[in-house]
Order: C-alpha cells, then structure tokens, then sequence
C-alpha cells in the first residue's frame, strides 16, 4: 500500500488509493495484480463504506444522546436500485473515487454497471419508500426503515419472441458488502397455536417459531449529513438441523425446518395491485411487522424504561396496509406483555401508528379470509374482534345507520367473512394519508367515507416526491452542471431553488446548453438500445417514453392504439410533415395478469412490424425495453423529451415516474390524474399537455352507463387502429390473439380508452405542434424544471415530521 502520489494528487485521493488496496488484500485476498474487474468493485464499496460507517455510529449515538424520537418506516417493499452512486454522490467523493480507481487502470462507470439492482419492491410504493429513507437521512431524521430481505427481489424480465418470460432476481448471489448481519438483534416469531388463560390475562402459544435476524444497510443523507439505518429482517430456524433425524437417514426430515424458515424470506410477491391472498404472504407481513415491533419496543424499554412513553419517542408509518397488522400485534404487546389495559394501550397504539394509503383500486385492498387469519394468528383475531366491538359501538352511538356500520366493520360480512385489512390501519391510526391531493379527496370520498364520516380529522393529505440527488443530480450530471452554471448551486441543497430558472426560461443561450445536454442523454440511450437490442434510433426524433408498471388502468394499450393510428396515418399522408417520434415503452406486469402480458406482446408485435417497414421512413420507431428497473429509468427518464402520464382520471393514486420526467426536462402529456393535478398547477397549462375526461367525468359516464362501441362507430381513426389490432395486422403468426383485448374495450372498456382517444390523439398533435416550435419546447423544459422542485421527496418527508410524526 506505499504509494508515491504524483505531486498534484489531493491527499483525499491518495489516501483514497491507499484504502483501496488495503481493503483489496485484507478483506478480498488479493493483490493488484490478481484483482479481477468484481474483486476492484467490492473494494470500492467497502472502503466507502468504512467511511460511512464512522458517521452512521456518530449518528446513532447523536439520536441516543438527544433522546430524539425516531420515525419507523414500515415497508413490504424498499426499491432501492443501485447503492455506489448514490453513496459517493452523497458523501461528496465521486471525483476522489474516479481518480483513485482510474490510477489503477479503471474505470468507476464501468464498475458501477457490476452492482445488481437490489430490486425489493414492485414500482411505485417501494420506489416511494426508497426516496423516503434517502430525504430522512437528509433531512437529518433518526429513522429506520423496516423491511424483508428478500433472496430473490422482482423479478427480472426476458422478452421472448415478444412475450414477458419471469426469471428469479439473484441480486445476493456475489454476496452483499454493503449490509451487516446483526446476529444479536434477532426475535422469536410465532404462528398458529392458540391462546391460554393466564393470571387475570391470556397468553399466545405458537405453534411454530422462527428467528428473525436482522441485517443493516446504511442510507447516507445529502453531504453526510446523517447516515440511517435501513434493517431487512431474514428468517431463520431454530433448530436448523434434527439431528436425530438425520442420524435415523431422514435426510429431508432434519432439514424440514430450515427449508420452512427460509420459504418464508426468499420471494417478493410480484402483483403491486392485487393483494398475493396467499398464506405465505400473510406470513412475511406478521413477521415483518412483529420483528420490527420488537426490535422498536426493545430499543424503547432499554432506553426509557417505561412503555408508556412509546409515543412520545417513536412514531410508526405503515405503508400501505401490508404491515397493519402492526395495530393488533403493538396491542398485543402492551396488553399481554407489557400488562397495560386495554383502553390505555388502544390510545397508545393509535397515538404512535400512521398509515399511507397509496391505491383506490378496489381489487388492491387488502383483505384476509377469516378463518386463515385466526388460525395464524388467534390472539391477533381476539384483539381485532375486541378493536371491532369499540368502534362499532362508537359508530352507533354517532348515529351510524346498519349500512354505515357495515362498511366501517373492520370484518366484511357480505360473503366469506374476511378481515378489512385497510379498516384496521384506519381505526388504529392518529393520521391515514393520501399521496397526492386528487388521491386524498377521493379518499375522503370513496373506500373510506364512512370511517372519513366517523373521524373526520384523521385523513390529510401528503403528496408525493422524489429524491433529487437520485433523479436530477446522479442520472443527469450534465444537466445539474448547465442548471449550476446557470442559478449557482443552492438548489443542490434545495430543491426550491430550481425557480430560479424561471426568469431565464427563455434565455437563448441557455436552452441551447438544456438541449445539448439532452441530445447527449438520447445519444447515450440510443446506442444503448443498439447495443442491447440492435435497433437503431434517430436521437433527433422525439422520444416519446411510457416507462412503469403494466397495467390496464395506465393505459399502455391507448398510447399503442395511437401508436397504431399514428403509423396508419404515416403511411396513408406520407406528403406531411410528420414530427420523427420514437416510442419508448417499458415495465413489468403480474405474472399471472393475462391481459398485461398480452400488452406486452401487442407492444412488441407492433414494434417488429412498424420498425421494418420501409414506407414509415424512420419517422416512427417503437422499442419496448426489457426488464424496466431502477437502473434503467436512471438511464432512460434523462433522455425523455415526453412523459406518458395517460391513466384513466382517478384511478393512479399520484405516480412519481411524473415528477422525474419533468425535473429532467420532459414534457408531460397526461389526464388529470394523481399528482399530474399538482405539477399542472406547478408548471403551468402552457407547459404541460392534459387531454382527456376528468376523474369526475370517468365517475359520471359510469354511473350513466358507458357506451364505447358507440363511441368506436364514431371515430374513424379508433375504429380502423382497432379492427387492425383485432383482425392480425400485427400477429400473422396468430391473427386472433388480440381479438380477446379488443373485444374488450368494444364491449365494457372500464378504464376508457375509447372515451379517451380523440383527446389523446389531439393532445399528440398538439404535442407536434409545440415541438416544432424549438425555442418555445426548450422554454416549457425549463420551466418544468424550475417548478417541480417542490415534488422533492425532502418536502414530502418535512410534511410527514411535522404535521403526522411530530419531529420537526
Ligand atoms: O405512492 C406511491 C405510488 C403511487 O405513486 C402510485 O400512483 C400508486 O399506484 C402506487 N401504488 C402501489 C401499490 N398499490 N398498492 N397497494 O405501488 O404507489
């Protein structure tokens, strides 16, 4: 490790190199010369980590000593990508860790691409929960996030021949340097059994236990401000080997326990909008949630000796119903373990819980047969039924009618009885929260009216953002440098200061230098392409991006439809001046969703089809990038010049993919939707395209009865583009594949795409329009960018600490 630095190195660099090597022969075994491009990798991830870790250990103890309370976060889902980046951008070091690793012959860009993603999560609500820990740390903000290591994340997605194959993620398979095994915070987790009288109370006996061990990654803030802790809890046997059994010959046998223990941790579940139903699944959330609430009553009792205080030291946002089970399990501590009576301990638990709710999609709440869930977990049962008879005695005595008192019941009696997992977090919560204000009106309105009705201050409203080292600063280093160039670098460290772009918006000189910086993200994404898929893309054409999850409500199928039509009108008015687009798609759909997977395919038949014929002259391209990721969006959103926000209107609780496009410069086109509502208002109408029914429109034309085939029969364009689709056109290998889809939207078309075309098409050209005019484009970019700072995930937290956990 003696290195002789040349005399213009910064010690920060040499020391840097110096670590490297070190890290390189003691903890990997190797030396320079024996070092392949994986052993140089894991290097650089722990010698940056030994730096994190000094102030990760300052940081706990800052919280320890100012007796601060701590926020709890937790999540089924944490979809945190790659770490490096992030890591090095955070703590300032990236340029030190360039010059360290290009001394060796190497290249930091070139290693970053060894990390897997670690892909814990579906889309949305996990990428949210991602976003969240980074501002905490940020925001200065003792926090833990709670959550599953799971050994096998999302899924990664091949596309063979145009359909979506599923391949298990092996993301540990090289190990994982950046999280510690904290073998002596482990707990004991019970399932089954049943409950016996004890003293004046009851007790749970399980039937069967399993460990919960946890294993730490650190979540570096903003400049190092802090470093938090995000704890992934991996499940364990108690008795990993039978000994006697193995002795007898039962090989399997003495296995057994171990096997079921690690079921319990090695998959995410796949489906981001419709609840697994199965008991596996119930399984992970109860040991989710039971580790972290004995892991945060422990850390308590030790440091403030009284479980009464709880409250006032620790505040438990859950996100999403899937852990809320956290209500009756925190009950179950105070009444059983802890001897408190039952209306003190409901007062606490309601005092400490929070609860986000990020869907109204009917099919996605989330509820429990009841006899699976009172033979998992009986006490549990006894606590919910107890909880229930409170509120519905409280709901009568507010005058509720039977109807109202129905839909409060935390158990739906209307067919199988099952317990309403959304209703328990809402009862046993102090604040349930929307995620954009669209989202949280429509609360108010729908699923929870009836409890909104009984306690009319628990719901508000928190909208979305995303964390802008991660979605400007790190995917988009040239466009943070010409914004630096152009306002300072204040908005570095907040995000609010992009408006100070406002008045240059439609300075010459400066949209020139946005442009140039974005024709050199679709210069990089286009050879990508090319490199991944071998399709050639023409980075002056209009990149037109509908990346996210596949699903029928964010209507993927009405951006093909017009997909369809467009390349039908290319080629029927060839004299016109098209504007050369190219249309980007991208996302994973549920396994087990027909009709997503089947979109995926249409995607890509069109593709294969309009991307070989000669007669649309490369003014239309279509790609469908496989296996969308955290990784992927990070390359793709900075080379977007149009931004697919096109849901049918109340349906997407507020989308963040939205805010990324536009702080990198992408123009929207969109419904009024989730937050797109919100980033109108922000950017301005002239900024933004917003076609479309409204989602009170949506609701009306239901409630009327919605006639598409009438809507078809009227509109040329849609009905060409759809009897294309349905009669083969794209699928000469199989000309009725399609027929199904579009039958479909003939016949009921519940998320409106034929209500919807005619908008959407005429929002397109509109788009045209304003991209042809090049000064005026590049100023609405600006602008967008100048806006949107206010969807920074710091603004979002801020709101959180103050108004719901009360630590700002
Ligand atoms: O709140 C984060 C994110 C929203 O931006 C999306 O609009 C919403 O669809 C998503 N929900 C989910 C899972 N749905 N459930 N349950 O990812 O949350």
């Amino acid at each position: 490790t003696d290195i002789e630095p040349p005399v213009s190195e910064p010690a920060a660099v040499t020391q840097m190199k110096k670590d490297i090597l070190r890290v390189l022969r003691r903890r990997i075994g190797k030396d320079q010369r024996a070092a392949k491009q994986h052993d140089w990798y894991a290097s650089s991830i722990l010698t940056l980590r030994d730096h994190i870790i000094d102030a990760w250990i300052e940081s706990t103890q800052r919280t320890y000593e100012t007796g601060g309370k701590r926020v709890y976060y937790l999540s089924m889902e944490f979809l945190i990508g790659r770490l490096l980046r992030d890591a090095l951008s955070n703590l300032g070091v990236t340029r030190d860790m360039e010059r360290a690793l290009a001394s060796f012959g190497l290249d930091l860009a070139e290693l970053e691409q060894l990390e897997p993603d670690a892909a814990l999560g579906n889309g949305g609500l996990g990428r949210l929960a991602a976003c969240f820990m980074e501002s905490l740390a940020t925001l200065d903000i003792p926090a833990y996030g709670y959550g599953i290591r799971y050994v096998n994340g999302m899924f990664r997605q091949r596309i063979d021949d145009g359909w979506q194959v599923e391949l298990p993620e092996t993301w540990l398979a090289h190990g994982n340097p950046w999280e510690f095994e904290r073998l002596e915070s482990t707990y004991r987790i019970g399932f089954g059994g049943e409950v016996v009288a004890q003293g004046d109370g009851v007790m749970w006996e399980p039937a069967e236990e399993v460990d919960a061990t946890a294993v730490d990654t650190p979540v570096v803030g903003w400049r190092g401000k802090r470093v938090n802790t995000l704890r992934l809890w991996t499940s364990n046997p108690i008795d990993p080997l039978k000994l006697d059994a193995f002795n007898a010959g039962d090989h399997f046998g003495a296995l057994a326990e171990k096997v079921r223990a690690e079921s319990l941790v090695r998959v995410l579940y796949p489906a981001d909008s419709s609840p697994a139903g199965q008991e596996l699944r119930l399984r992970q959330e109860y040991f989710l949630t039971a580790a972290s609430i004995q892991d945060i009553v422990r850390r308590h009792i030790q440091y403030e000796g009284d479980i009464r205080t709880l409250p006032s030291k620790a505040a438990i946002q859950l996100n999403d119903t899937h852990p809320s089970v956290a209500v009756a399990e925190l009950m179950r501590v105070f009444v059983d373990l802890e001897g408190l009576e039952f209306n003190e301990a409901w007062e606490l638990t309601k005092q400490t819980i929070s609860y986000t709710n990020h869907t109204l999609l009917p099919e996605a709440l989330e509820t429990w047969p009841l006899p699976l869930f009172e033979r998992l977990l009986p006490r549990h049962m006894q606590i919910i039924y107890a909880i229930n008879s409170r509120v519905l005695r409280e709901a009568r005595k507010a005058g509720c009618t039977d109807a109202q008192i129905a839909a409060i019941s935390l158990i739906d009696e209307s067919g199988e009885r099952r317990v309403r997992m959304a209703n328990l977090a809402f009862v046993g919560a102090h604040s349930i929260n929307g995620v954009a204000a669209l989202h949280t009106e429509l609360m108010k309105e729908t699923v929870f009216a009836d409890l909104h009705a009984l306690y009319p201050n628990r719901i508000n409203n928190k909208t979305n953002g995303v964390t802008p080292r991660r979605w400007l600063q790190q995917c988009n280093p040239g466009l943070t440098k010409v914004i630096t160039d152009a306002i300072g670098p204040a908005f570095l460290d907040d995000a609010g200061k992009l408006s100070d772009l406002n008045p240059l918006a439609d300075d010459a000189a400066l949209g020139e230098r946005v442009a140039e910086v974005k024709r050199a993200n679709k210069v990089a994404l286009a050879d990508y392409i090319k490199k991944t898929m071998g399709i050639r893309l023409d980075p002056d054409a209009l990149f037109d991006v509908q990346i996210k999850r596949i699903h029928e409500y964010k209507r993927q199928l009405l951006n093909l439809i017009e997909t369809v039509a467009l390349y039908d009108q290319i080629r029927s008015h060839p004299e016109r001046d098209w504007v050369p687009r190219v249309k980007i798609f991208g996302g994973k759909a549920a396994p087990s969703y027909h009709n997503a997977k089947l979109i995926i395919k249409l995607a890509n038949d069109i593709a294969r089809r309009v991307n070989s014929d000669p007669s649309v002259g490369g003014l239309l391209k279509v790609v469908y990038v496989p296996n969308y990721n955290v990784s992927l969006a990070e390359r793709i959103i900075p080379a977007a010049d149009l931004s697919e926000q096109i849901s049918t209107a109340g349906m997407e609780a507020s989308g963040t993919g939205n805010m990324k496009f536009a702080l990198n410069g992408a123009l929207t086109i969109g419904t009024l939707d989730g937050a797109n509502v919100e980033i109108k208002e922000h950017v301005g109408d002239e900024n933004i395209v917003i076609f479309g029914l409204t989602a009170e429109e949506v609701a009306a034309k239901r409630a009327a009865g919605y006639n598409p085939r009438a809507i078809i029969e009227e509109s040329r364009e849609l009905g060409q583009a759809l009897s294309a689709i349905a009669s083969g056109v794209f699928s000469h290998d199989d000309p009725h594949r399609y027929e199904g889809l579009v039958n479909g939207i003939y016949d009921h078309d519940w998320f409106m795409c034929a209500a919807d075309f005619d908008a959407y098409t005429a929002a397109q050209r509109e788009v045209d329009r304003r991209w042809e005019d090049v000064a005026g484009w590049r100023a609405s970019a600006i602008r967008n960018i100048a806006n949107v700072g206010w969807f920074s995930s710091d603004r979002t937290i801020s709101e959180y600490a103050k108004d719901i956990w009360k630590v700002l």
